[in-house]
């Protein structure tokens, strides 16, 4: 039997986790988006109530499993139902945002335990080339939170950038030290 890996995407909503798992899914992804009712109906139409579902084959090496977390800190407790076998984390930052990094803090506020001891990437979306003090001001953030990650921009929308992403994360997987106990500089592509 071919194995299977779990890869999770987290993020502040309308970061663009079920745009990712979208783009990346070569099966039709399960996506329980429903009409914002809260404060982000202002912002967006439609949020991940549960999760997001997809599956990419790996060839040789299985399938990989996408799951996306609804983005409100509320379900963290449904990183359980990912947590095992779970290869590693992308967590998604709306760049183009104002709050991008308030958002960025969020998310590691929710999740830098889960984090820990997981290779994972930080991937700013929705800005083609992200300014340098956007830039330095996550990994600051990063340091504050004692977490070490590479920064990558991608475009939810492409296949190719998605791709890129865990390209990044097999290579951490491969060279990486996960007992993230010290801050190193995350680095920039
Ligand atoms: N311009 C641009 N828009 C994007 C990109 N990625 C996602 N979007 C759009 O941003 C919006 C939000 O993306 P979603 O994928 O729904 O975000 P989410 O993280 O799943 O949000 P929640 O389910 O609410 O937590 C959608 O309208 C996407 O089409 C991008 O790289 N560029
Ligand atoms: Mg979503």
């Amino acid at each position: 039997m071919r194995s299977s890996h779990k890869l999770v995407f987290i993020g502040e909503p309308g970061a663009g986790k079920t745009t990712c798992i979208a783009a990346l899914s070569d099966i039709e992804p399960v996506s329980t988006d429903v009409g914002c009712t809260d404060d982000l109906a202002l912002r967006k139409e439609s949020t991940t109530v549960a999760l997001d579902y997809g599956e990419l084959d790996l060839g040789e090496s299985g399938r990989l499993l996408l799951y996306g977390l609804p983005g409100q800190a509320r379900f963290r407790y449904m990183f359980d139902v990912v947590r095992e076998g779970l290869l590693g984390a992308v967590v998604l930052v709306d760049a183009a945002s104002p709050d991008a990094v308030a958002g960025l803090d969020s998310t590691l506020a929710t999740y830098a335990d889960e984090l820990r001891g997981l290779p994972w990437v930080v991937a700013l979306n929705k800005h083609s080339d992200p300014p340098l003090e956007l830039r330095e001001r996550c990994v600051a953030l990063l340091r504050r939170h004692e977490l070490v990650a590479p920064l990558l921009a991608v475009d939810a929308r492409r296949r190719e950038d998605v791709v890129r992403i865990f390209e990044l994360l097999f290579l951490l997987l491969e060279h990486g030290e996960y007992a993230a106990s010290s801050t190193e500089m995350a680095t920039w592509e």
